[in-house]
């Protein structure tokens, strides 16, 4: 088997793997053959976000009642802790029902 062969069965291998954890696991790792030696790749997809966490206010997960979001307050797994950015507006690192309103 040459070079290529190997490196193509690889990619497959780590593609086919990808797609079975995909559905099981956001982190999926394959080993690989390079012509530099043993490739690992991990694949990292963030989860899916609910459609309901887009309806979220701030008194759903504002952890301490200052009437604001900070990313900190925001589990990992939530969209708006993707999109904090894009969501506040002004930039202050605060996000608030006003901005949640806006983001869709
Ligand atoms: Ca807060
Ligand atoms: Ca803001």
């Amino acid at each position: 088997m040459n070079t290529r062969k190997i490196l193509l069965s690889g990619l497959f291998a780590a593609v086919a793997c990808t797609g079975a954890l995909a559905q099981d696991t956001p982190t999926a790792t394959a080993q690989i053959e390079a012509s530099t030696g043993p490739v690992t790749v991990q694949s990292v997809q963030p989860p899916i976000p609910n459609a309901s966490d887009y309806q979220v206010k701030v008194a759903d997960i504002d952890a301490n009642g200052d009437g604001v979001v900070s990313k900190k307050e925001v589990p990992t797994n939530h969209a708006l802790f993707f999109e904090f950015r894009l969501v506040d507006t002004d930039r202050n690192g605060r996000v608030t029902d006003e901005e949640l309103a806006n983001w869709k």
